[in-house]
């Protein structure tokens, strides 16, 4: 990966290879922490935080939902965050903030184990490739199902729940894929391994339902609040895994990923990226970069951005 200088941990600005914790960490050996990937764009504006304000509920959420006490408010590591982002001169990056349960006491029930909070900064390429974004990638069904809201929370994007999506994405990688699709437990089309996923079906935009064990994510959201704007009806239901192979067009939303076209699932063939991916993905695009005027509340502008002279870091 891609190095920043500094990294906030717990309050402080700390050097990029400073940032340690202990071995004992609670986090470490159970999973019991909490995160966001939020990514920062390059504006006509300066750097832009896109959706940042939802993207910190939503971490609040899914500390709560764990019984994690957030020591620091949302408000605190959005400030934080901007901080971070002007003072590693960044113009574009990913942002990773992480809750977790820290060092102090071991065993499942540990209260008195502080929770650590970090925010670290990082310029991060397209996850599924700048080509798959053009022309599509190839993805299919895992033989894993989403965890199931009967022993975990899916709406929780929560440190150890991601064993699941690892398994199901190591496996599509060694079998030459690039994405993974998750089924639910009852066997209905769920999401990809870091994303939510679309279908086009008879012209309507189709995505499995918070039912469905997916996360709720914020990609998913503004995506379907900009197809519905350009006129496109699209549906929350139980999508069948034969339609993914009946579906005129397959396309993923996430917040690494932005908006990938699925050219091909299960060795069918979808074809190329289709008229409506293509149109919906434009207008998303162009949200991301301060370029759609009706979208601009989405972005969290950072103030006293960094110089733009040459290369993306400041000098001092
Ligand atoms: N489902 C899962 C399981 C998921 O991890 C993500 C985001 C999404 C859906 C889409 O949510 P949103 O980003 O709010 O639209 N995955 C994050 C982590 C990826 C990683 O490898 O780390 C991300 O995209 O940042």
């Amino acid at each position: 990966m891609e190095k920043a200088e500094l990294i906030w941990l717990n309050g402080e600005f700390v050097p990029w290879d400073e940032a340690k914790v202990h071995v004992l960490s609670h986090g470490l050996h159970y999973g019991s922490g909490v995160f966001e990937g939020i990514r920062c764009y390059e504006t006509e504006r300066g750097p832009a935080i896109f959706r940042h304000r939802e993207h910190l509920e939503r971490l609040a959420k899914s500390a709560e939902m764990f019984y994690l006490e957030m020591p620091f408010s949302g408000e605190q590591i959005r400030s934080a965050t901007h901080e971070l982002i002007v003072r590693n001169g960044l113009r574009s990056c990913y942002i990773r903030p992480l809750a977790f349960r820290g060092y102090g006491e071991m065993g499942l029930y540990a209260p008195t184990a502080p929770i650590d909070v970090m925010v670290a900064v990082w310029p991060w390429g397209a996850y599924l490739g700048e080509e798959g974004k053009e022309k599509g990638i190839r993805a299919r069904v895992s033989s894993w199902r989403r965890i199931s809201p009967a022993g975990l929370i899916p709406h929780s994007k929560a440190s150890g729940q991601y064993l699941n999506s690892i398994l199901a994405k190591t496996e599509s990688a060694n079998a030459g894929y690039e994405e993974a699709i998750l089924l639910d437990e009852r066997g209905f089309v769920c999401e990809g391994s870091g994303e939510n996923v679309f279908l086009v079906r008879e012209g309507t935009l189709v995505t499995p339902p918070h039912t469905a064990s997916i996360l709720d994510g914020i990609s998913r959201k503004s995506v379907i609040q900009i197809a519905r704007d350009l006129g496109y009806t699209v549906v929350e239901r139980d999508v069948a895994r034969a339609e993914l192979y009946l579906a005129e067009e397959i396309f993923l939303t996430g917040t690494a990923a932005e908006l990938v076209p699925v050219r091909e699932i299960d060795d069918h063939s979808i074809g190329e990226p289709g008229e409506i991916t293509r149109h919906v993905q434009g207008k998303y695009e162009d949200a991301l970069c301060g370029r759609a005027e009706e979208y601009l509340e989405w972005l969290d502008f950072v103030d006293q951005p960094a110089p733009v002279d040459e290369g993306s870091k400041v000098t001092s």
